[in-house]
């Protein structure tokens, strides 16, 4: 059998570790560390427990089968990486092998896992440096879509392919025929197939970040999913894309959304078929296949100038059975906060502000080193970067930082709720992202709340809502904008659950 090359664990480099101490601030010292990688023949049997994940260069084939392979960055060189799948309450052990040539870390995006684990680079680990690897190992307590992804120079990891599906199993069958993902991007790609490499554009940055226009799912221009008359389908969407809010419609059928960013919500049907996502947001959809065998229907996205084919469901030339199922019963529950103490809870406005049409002007960034990217933590130091590294073009709640500054935005006590106000003052909408934790987005006018769970919501411009959480896992997380070019040019900062 064939062994990937092993880490060693035990190895830590005195020198590198000095290093760390005096490159990043010696607080860094308590953060978990990367291990460097030794090739060695075999194994420990604790070593084979992991899955080893390498980020690496690999290609895919964004323009179909008949067009030039792209070069990307992917885990185990692959866009979507490899589908990582696990069962509700057992344990998640990854290993990441960082075989790029600059640092990485992995985010599981919406997983309420333990703080360490979280990957977010200089405040709950340091960045993985090339060559070396970091061991991931969680227990999934939530079941559902999922999603993990590079956090470290997110805006070019994620847009060379750094991510994959993860997928939470429920602890029975919830009484589908197909279980599909579409984990759906957006690319810029030059004339010749590859990635343009302008990266971090003070232009994209500055507007509604970087936004391709070669479309993809699950890779591939155009991804044929298999349906057979009267079958049920279980279709998991996932929006991968930088900055772009995907506004998707599945044609000539009634999908039922069952659950968002992982959580399950009460059944409802989605209007018109649409379902838009925000970049990290997820939905489940229930669909009946109601076509007539042999017949074909596809899944768009809307550009807000027409309409692009992404994926498409082929029916069978015969019919699974006689009629559509029964009645669609909500997915089985996760443990959430069943109710929220409104008028214990810590409230505070957190303003968003700058951009165009708002500039705040070039500053650096407060806290962190001025590149806020860049690691000095191992060899093969990351290329030093070109574009907006370090400039603040947005902010939230009046500080532009780079998620991990030396101040926290606030410290609340385990257990105390939580409600943001977001204002969103700028000319933009944005994705505003909470890690370890799921809210509730709350009605505009009463203390109600929708029917559903988020990690990730799109604020609009102009817009002030509200969410609402139990801070109920102990540690230091990011809130920040998944637009990624926004995430790194200001929005993003931190806060402790104690
Ligand atoms: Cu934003």
């Amino acid at each position: 059998m064939d062994q990937p090359r092993k880490p060693l664990i035990a190895n830590r480099c005195r020198l590198r570790r000095r290093e760390f101490l005096c490159g990043v601030g010696a607080s860094f010292a308590l953060l978990a560390q990367p291990s460097r990688v030794i090739a060695k023949d075999g194994a420990s049997a604790a070593q084979n427990e992991f899955r080893v994940v390498t980020a690496r260069t690999g290609y895919a084939s964004l323009l179909g089968a008949s067009g030039p392979p792209t070069d990307i960055w992917g885990y185990d060189g692959t866009c979507p990486g490899p589908l990582l799948k696990v069962r509700r309450g057992e344990e998640m052990k990854v290993r990441l092998v960082n075989a790029l040539p600059e640092p990485t870390t992995i985010h599981w995006h919406g997983l309420r896992l333990r703080n360490a684990m979280d990957g977010a680079p200089n405040l709950t680990q340091l960045p993985v440096p090339p060559g070396s690897s970091f061991d991931y190992r969680f227990t999934a307590r939530d079941s559902g879509t999922f999603w993990y992804h590079s956090h470290e120079n997110s805006s070019e990891q994620l847009a060379r392919g750094l991510y994959g599906l993860l997928i939470v199993e429920e602890p029975h069958d919830v009484g589908v025929d197909r279980d599909i993902a579409l984990v759906v991007d957006d690319w810029r790609l030059s004339p010749d197939g590859s990635i343009d490499t302008a990266f971090r554009s003070m232009r994209d940055a500055s507007r509604e970040g970087k936004i391709g226009d070669h479309f993809t799912a699950n890779g591939s221009p155009l991804f044929d999913i298999p349906v057979a008359t009267n079958e049920r389908l279980r279709l998991r969407l996932v929006n991968a894309a930088n900055a772009r809010i995907m506004a998707l419609r599945v044609d000539r059928h009634e999908p039922t959304v069952m659950a968002l960013d992982g959580q399950p919500a009460e059944p409802f049907v989605a209007r018109e078929a649409r379902v838009a996502l925000g970049p990290g947001n997820r939905a489940d959809l229930f669909i009946d296949a109601r076509l007539a065998p042999g017949s074909t229907s596809e899944i768009l996205l809307d550009t807000g100038m027409r309409e692009v084919a992404i994926a498409r469901l082929v029916y069978a030339h015969a019919r699974a059975r006689a009629a559509p199922l029964g009645d669609m019963r909500p997915l089985p529950a996760n443990p959430l906060p069943e109710r929220m103490d409104f008028a214990g809870a810590l409230k505070l406005d957190v303003a968003l502000d700058g951009g165009m049409m708002g500039m705040m002007g070039p500053r650096g960034l407060a806290g962190g080193n001025q590149t806020g990217q860049t690691s000095k933590s191992g060899p093969g130091t990351a290329p030093s970067r070109q574009g907006y590294s370090g400039a603040a073009i947005w902010s939230l709640a009046r500080r532009a930082s780079d998620g991990h500054s030396a101040r926290p935005l606030f410290s609340v006590k385990r257990g105390r709720t939580v409600v943001l106000a977001f204002a969103n003052r700028t000319a933009f909408p944005h994705a505003m992202h909470i890690h370890g934790h799921h809210f509730r987005l709350l009605d505009r006018l009463d203390d109600g709340w929708k029917p559903f769970w988020l990690d990730t919501v799109v604020v609009p411009a102009g817009q002030t809502w509200r969410i609402a959480f139990v801070a109920d896992n102990p540690g230091k997380w990011m809130l920040h904008c998944h637009m990624l070019e926004h995430q790194e040019t200001g929005m993003a900062t931190w806060f402790e659950v104690g």
